[in-house]
């Protein structure tokens, strides 16, 4: 006999922190020769440098360890949701999901059925073992009646524990999918049965052709007490009478090709055509000491396009950075907060806990955040704001009435602008006033109208900051 050396697979599972050439599964483990399948299928089609795979929560965690193609975890069930995002970018991927009945049964299904409702284009490999494996044999979805789990010690019954999730059946009610097919890696004839559907899975993201879904029943020795024998008849003699092996579906034939994406557009490309005609790439200088900026009010006061606006300046000075905004549920007068990241340097999280510089248009985010501002830092707060909550020692608190402005100007939406004016001023940005008023303008581009006004706001506040440092001189002199 001729054993032939697995494609697809890494040559050595170095990953996994040692050369070798082992899986981690148990001995009589399904999910190993599901893997060859996989990778067998993917190499031999050519698909390997277009391939990506997300891996489940579950036993195969690891199998990022074994496939050389791309590879990306997703959380707990939601590899449908990673695999919808892949989907948008990147049209030209042959995308597989790996899944157990754990992951994609329970806390998944509803991710798979919705995926698989709008026909995202994946190949999804579904390993039934009929139990959760990696946890240590609890009741999954897909365990039989009868049979002992560690959460059915007494057998599942159907009275507290319900039925088998007959995971095919229920996508077969969808329009969308195009292939869905149930195999078993039980036995040979079987396991050359689920080699053909694994690459007619491929074929179908090869083709741009839709949704493709294969259930495997796959043995797990060790959750069953049993040898590798015995497992693999389990799945033959219990599973199969309740999940029935063959194809459900095959519209492959007829599925037309989605076509390819239009040629995309280079980033300098994108914002050479964008309004402001400003290259954008971001300079590396190291010598820029990165800024975290939260800005927080009501919804409506304007500090979500406020926090935009620095970005936006910051982007024209080119450097790195990121805008990241959190809001209550209501489109207006709840709470808003945005969160900018001024760096010389890629940013690897847009989130921002402790920053440098708070601005604050209204009480309960004053009461908020302030606490959260690092030493040596800066709290812009509207004049409005009852400074009843101490702001920690070695920052300090600036006090802006924005508001007052704006009414002044009969513009009330624009005390952001007054805000942005201070952050000017005070130098806390680390950017040029050249370009936060650029961006001031950038804003209202759609609304030229109104540029004018805040550029004048913009400089009233300025007067106002400047007279205030004029009388605190005049008030250490005498
Ligand atoms: C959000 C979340 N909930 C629970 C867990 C614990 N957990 C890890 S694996 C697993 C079940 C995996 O079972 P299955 O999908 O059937 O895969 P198998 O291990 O049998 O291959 C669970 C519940 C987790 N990691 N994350």
């Amino acid at each position: 006999m001729t054993l032939k050396k697995t494609v697809g697979m890494y040559e050595s599972f170095i990953r996994s922190g040692r050369a070798t050439r082992s899986t981690h599964y148990c001995a009589g483990c399904g999910h190993g020769i599901i893997h060859k399948l996989i990778a067998e299928a993917m190499h031999e089609l050519g698909l390997q440098d277009r391939a990506i795979i997300i891996g489940p929560i579950g036993c195969s965690v690891f199998g990022y360890y074994y496939w050389d193609c791309a590879n990306l975890s997703a959380a707990h069930g939601r590899a449908p949701a990673a695999g919808t995002a892949v989907n948008r970018l990147r049209r030209d991927a042959a995308l597989a999901l790996y899944q157990g009945d754990g992951d994609l049964g329970a806390i998944g299904f509803n991710h798979t059925f919705q995926a698989a409702s709008r026909g995202e284009h994946m190949a999804v490999f579904f390993i039934n073992n009929a139990t959760y494996g990696m946890t240590g044999g609890q009741m999954a979805p897909t365990t039989l009646i009868g049979d002992r789990t560690m959460t059915t010690p007494y057998g599942r019954d159907p009275l507290t524990d319900g039925y088998p999730l007959h995971v095919c059946e229920v996508l077969n009610q969808l329009k969308a999918p195009v292939y869905i097919e149930r195999v078993s890696v039980a036995d040979t004839p079987r396991i050359m049965r689920a080699r053909r559907a694994v690459r007619k899975a491929f074929e179908i993201q090869r083709d741009g052709k839709g949704y493709a879904f294969i259930e495997f029943l796959s043995p797990c020795p060790t959750t069953l007490s049993c040898d590798a024998v015995q497992a693999a008849r389990f799945c033959i003699d219990r599973m199969e009478p309740e999940f029935p092996l063959g194809c459900l579906r095959d519209n492959s034939a007829a599925a037309v090709s989605r076509a390819p994406r239009k040629k995309s557009v280079s980033v300098d490309e994108f914002f050479k055509r964008s309004d402001s005609g400003q290259a954008p790439t971001a300079e590396v200088d190291r010598g820029f000491a990165e800024r975290h900026i939260k800005f927080a009010g009501f919804g409506g006061q304007g500090v979500l396009s406020l926090g935009i606006c620095v970005a936006e300046a910051a982007r024209l000075e080119r450097r790195f950075t990121t805008w990241f905004p959190t809001y209550g549920p209501e489109q207006r007068g709840g709470a808003a907060a945005c969160s900018v990241i001024i760096s010389g340097a890629q940013i690897g999280s847009p989130v921002v806990d402790s920053p440098h510089v708070l601005v604050c248009m209204n009480q309960p985010s004053y009461e908020r955040f302030a606490a959260t501002v690092r030493s040596g830092g800066t709290i812009i707060v509207d004049s409005t704001v009852q400074l009843d909550v101490k702001a920690p020692d070695g920052v300090n608190v600036f006090r802006m009435p924005a508001i007052d402005l704006s009414l002044k100007f009969g513009c009330p939406k624009s005390a952001n602008t007054g805000m942005l004016a201070a952050l000017a001023r005070l130098g806390v940005t680390g950017l040029s006033e050249e370009h936060l008023l650029a961006a001031l303008d950038s804003s209202f581009r759609r609304k030229p109208e109104l540029m004018e006004t805040n550029r004048m706001l913009f400089r009233e506040a300025q007067i106002w900051m400047d007279k205030q440092k004029e009388c605190s001189k005049e008030r250490l002199k005498t």
